[in-house]
């Protein structure tokens, strides 16, 4: 079993109810167990235009090579109509592989950790609130990275 972080996003449609609905695909997918869920947070779009972002993190203990995972992702983004016009467009659902137990993998199509979540407190503050002593390789502990982003706008949201 690995220890894999998922962040989900959306900024198009009802985008609450769309990562809950991603949640729960993610949770039924076979060699997927464990699923918890953080709180949903609001955050301006970073490096893109559109409406605010909902975000979260999803943590879950899988049997699933990281690859094989991020298939599965990709399929829940179709299944909710994700459309890709041009890069960091707005977009019903985004689930990014974030991290997958402390590996390092640069492969075409498939980087881990992610390669920006580091820098972004919307990634970050969900990935804290699930998985509080989460490691980014070669970065450092999420709640350090966190705390060095403290100035960026995020709100979690109630409820
Ligand atoms: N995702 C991006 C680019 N910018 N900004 C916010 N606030 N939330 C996101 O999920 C997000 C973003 C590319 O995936
Ligand atoms: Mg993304
Ligand atoms: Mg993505």
């Amino acid at each position: 079993m690995t220890r894999a972080a998922i962040g989900l996003g959306a900024n198009l449609g009802d985008a609450r109810a769309t990562l809950l609905a991603a949640a729960d695909a993610i949770a039924r997918l076979p060699g997927v167990a464990g699923l918890r869920l953080s709180p949903t947070y609001r955050s301006a779009p970073q490096d893109a235009d559109g409406p605010d972002y909902a975000n979260a993190v999803a943590v879950v203990e899988t049997t699933l090579p990281a690859s094989q995972l991020l298939g599965q992702l990709h399929a829940v983004e179709q299944a909710h109509g994700r459309e890709r016009p041009y890069r960091n467009a707005p977009r019903r659902l985004d689930l990014d592989l974030l991290l997958y137990g402390r590996a390092v993998i640069d492969e075409p199509g498939l980087q881990v950790p992610h390669p920006r979540m580091h820098r972004r407190a919307f990634v970050l503050a969900p990935l804290v609130d699930v998985w509080p002593d989460a490691e980014v390789p070669g970065r450092g502990a999420a709640r350090t990275l966190l705390a060095a982003v403290s100035g960026q706008d995020v709100e979690r949201l109630p409820g």
